[in-house]
Formats: C-alpha cells, sequence, structure tokens
C-alpha cells in the first residue's frame, strides 16, 4: 500500500508521485536546460522504464561514479551507440515477455545530445528506425557539443559562433572544401523552414567564400529525417514548456514502434546566456518561429503552438546570447539578421504558426 502525504493546498499524493527519478545533486551548470528538460522527460516516463543514455553532459553530470542522480534504470553508452543498447534491451525484454506469454509494460528509451543524434549516432539510430523498433528517443538539442567546449554539430543554427565556427574577421585563403546545400543559403531564404536547400554563396570580395558570421551551416532537419523514416510519433518542444513536453512524452508511449522527440535545451555558456534567462530563451524560440512546438501523428501535422499576435521578431531572442552577439556589431550583421528572420519566417508558413 502507498504512503499518503498531505500538501499545503491539501492534494493528497502518494510518495511514488513525488519521488525525484532525476534528483538533484548533479553537476550540470546553474540554469541547464537540458537538467529541465530531462527531469520532466523523466518523471513523465515514470520508474517502469529503461534509459540507455549517450554520453554527453547529461550523462557526465549526472552520474559521477559512485552516484547516479537517476531514480530508474539507466545505462551509460558510448557516444554512438545509445541506440543500439535500447535495441538490445527492447530484445531481450520483447524475449522474456514471450516466454512469459505478457505483454511487455516497460519503456524503452535512448537519449543523447545534438552530437549524439544528428552527428555521431545517427546511422545507429536510422537503423533502430527502419527496424520498427518500439523504442522512444529523445534528443537534448544544445545545438552544439557542449560537454566538450562548445563545438558546432549539424543542430548548430545559421551564425551562431561556436569554437569550430567562431565569430571574427574573414580567413584570407580561400576553404575549397566549403560548399554544398547546408553551406550555402541565399539571402533571403528561396523555400520556406529548415529544410529549404539554397544555392551556392557567393564568395565575399578576395575569394572567400567565410566571412566569419559564425556558423555558415543550416541547422540539419531531423524532423523530416525521422518522418522520412515513417515514424508513427514525432515531435518538438522547447524546456520552457514542461507541460508540453510531459504531455508529449506521454503520448509517444501510446504509439508503438519508434518514436522521436526533440526538446530544444539552452545550454548557459554554449549560448553565453545568463543562467536565469533559460526558460525566457526557450520560450522567444518558439514564440518568433524559429524553434516551433510541433507535432506530428502517423505521419500527418497534428498539432502546433500558434505564435503570438504580434510576433517576436527574432532580434528579441538572439540579442539575449552571446553567440549572436556579433551579429548586433555590423552592416554584414544586420543582413544575417534578417536571413534568420526569413528563417523563422519560413517555419511560420510551413507549420501553419500563425
Ligand atoms: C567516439 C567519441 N568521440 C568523441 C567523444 C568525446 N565526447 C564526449 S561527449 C561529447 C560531446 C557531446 O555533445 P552532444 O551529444 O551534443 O551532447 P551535449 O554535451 O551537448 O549535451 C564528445 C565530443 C567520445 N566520447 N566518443
Ligand atoms: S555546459 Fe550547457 S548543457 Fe552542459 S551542463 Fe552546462 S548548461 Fe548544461
Amino acid at each position: 500500500m502507498s504512503t499518503k502525504i498531505t500538501i499545503k493546498n491539501k492534494k493528497t499524493i502518494t510518495k511514488q508521485e513525488i519521488k525525484q527519478l532525476l534528483s538533484p545533486g548533479h553537476t550540470a551548470c546553474a540554469g541547464c536546460g537540458q537538467m529541465i528538460a530531462a527531469r520532466t522527460v523523466a518523471q513523465a516516463l515514470g520508474p517502469n522504464t529503461i534509459i540507455a543514455n549517450a554520453t554527453g553532459c547529461l550523462e557526465v553530470t549526472t552520474t559521477a561514479y559512485p552516484m547516479s542522480s537517476w531514480g530508474m534504470p539507466w545505462i551509460h553508452s558510448l557516444f554512438e551507440n545509445a541506440s543500439a543498447i535500447a535495441s538490445g534491451i527492447r530484445a531481450a525484454e520483447d524475449y522474456k515477455s514471450k516466454i512469459k506469454n505478457q505483454k511487455s509494460k516497460i519503456n524503452i528509451v535512448a537519449q543523447g545530445g545534438d552530437g549524439g543524434t544528428f552527428d555521431i549516432g545517427f546511422g545507429l539510430i536510422s537503423g533502430m528506425w527502419e527496424r520498427g523498433e518500439d523504442i522512444l528517443y529523445i534528443c537534448y538539442d544544445t545545438e552544439a557539443y557542449s560537454n566538450t567546449g562548445i563545438q558546432a554539430s549539424s543542430a548548430t543554427p545559421w551564425a551562431a559562433s561556436t569554437t569550430t565556427t567562431p565569430s571574427g574577421k574573414c580567413m584570407s585563403q580561400p576553404m575549397a572544401s566549403v560548399g554544398g546545400p547546408r553551406h550555402a543559403a541565399s539571402h533571403p531564404p528561396k523555400t520556406a523552414g529548415m529544410s529549404q536547400v539554397g544555392d551556392q554563396r557567393p564568395a565575399a570580395p578576395g575569394g572567400c567564400p567565410i566571412d566569419a558570421i559564425g556558423s555558415h551551416q543550416r541547422k540539419k532537419d531531423i524532423i523530416a529525417i525521422a518522418l522520412a523514416h515513417g515514424l508513427p510519433y514525432v515531435a518538438q518542444s522547447t524546456a520552457s514548456f514542461p507541460d508540453d513536453i510531459a504531455a508529449k512524452v506521454k503520448k509517444a508511449l501510446t504509439f508503438k514502434g519508434p518514436k522521436y522527440i526533440q526538446i530544444m535545451t539552452p545550454c548557459v555558456p554554449g549560448w553565453k546566456i545568463d543562467s536565469a534567462q533559460t526558460v525566457q530563451v526557450g520560450k522567444l524560440a518558439a514564440q518568433t518561429g524559429l524553434y516551433p512546438l510541433l507535432e506530428y501523428e502517423n505521419g500527418q501535422l497534428a498539432n502546433v503552438l500558434k505564435v503570438p499576435k504580434p510576433r517576436p521578431k527574432v532580434d528579441k531572442y538572439l540579442e539575449l546570447q552571446g553567440r549572436f552577439a556579433h551579429l548586433f556589431k555590423s552592416k554584414s550583421g544586420e543582413k544575417e539578421i534578417k536571413h534568420i528572420q526569413g528563417l523563422a519566417d519560413g517555419n511560420v508558413e510551413k507549420y501553419g504558426l500563425d
């Protein structure tokens, strides 16, 4: 029988309900968006869950040996193979259920940062999706490799300064290897949304294709890639909407097969934000249209969070973040802000956010 506790507003809750499945005492930075999101995800999943976690900030800061913040079965994996570990757990759990002639009641989850998801773990994630395995994958998108010093990943947005895409002066030598669809965007974008394919970016004066405005790559559209794998449930949120995250996790678990949820999680040192502004930044990401809250069920766009009227301009979002500070210091920066506004406008049109 569960113990009952009465709290101030007289609501009676069980001890089970107040148990934190990702407890405080971890070593993440104050204001880490990833912790807000992961704690919400863990509570929504409940204790009947096994998580395989790719290395990255979430893994490193919650499991300093011999301690762990996780109040549920949780397995450390390498950077690239959380999904393969989850596949193995799923197979073992399905076999156990079969020999017991019972339906499995355990949620199998793989999770990781954007580097582990968009880049290095992607082959194995694609395999897991292709095999149609009943696993929920959660990506905590800090838009960079945060744990190793804020290197750019393919989730890094246009013009963000990172340690591998630093803003600064134009490099004197042309970079012949730079090119291709994600390196080359026209201003303004010709097609709506993040999945657009632009033309070749013209070289800057002197033949240099890099004007050091930060990242010259468009964010990879993993939502579209997940949908192309035929996933029955695909959703996007930001750490500023915990109720939305919890509802999406619970909804995802009602679908059989592979599910994907991507959550924008602001990173305090990586985005050079004040630790008190994490929630504000994540809200503006959604409200400007840059990182919309989306839900696809069986391939169809089922729900979006509409943007407010009037919709905040992207500079309100960008100006809070040191990674975009260079854009406010020059004429060429103004051009980039216009380009980013075009990306947000494209999303509003593409997903019907107005
Ligand atoms: C094969 C391999 N390459 C590199 C690393 C070093 N490494 C550990 S965590 C990490 C960055 C993780 O970035 P991300 O997945 O975006 O998660 P975040 O830290 O941003 O939460 C890197 C590069 C590693 N552990 N294994
Ligand atoms: S570096 Fe960023 S992602 Fe990592 S713990 Fe700090 S705020 Fe969180």
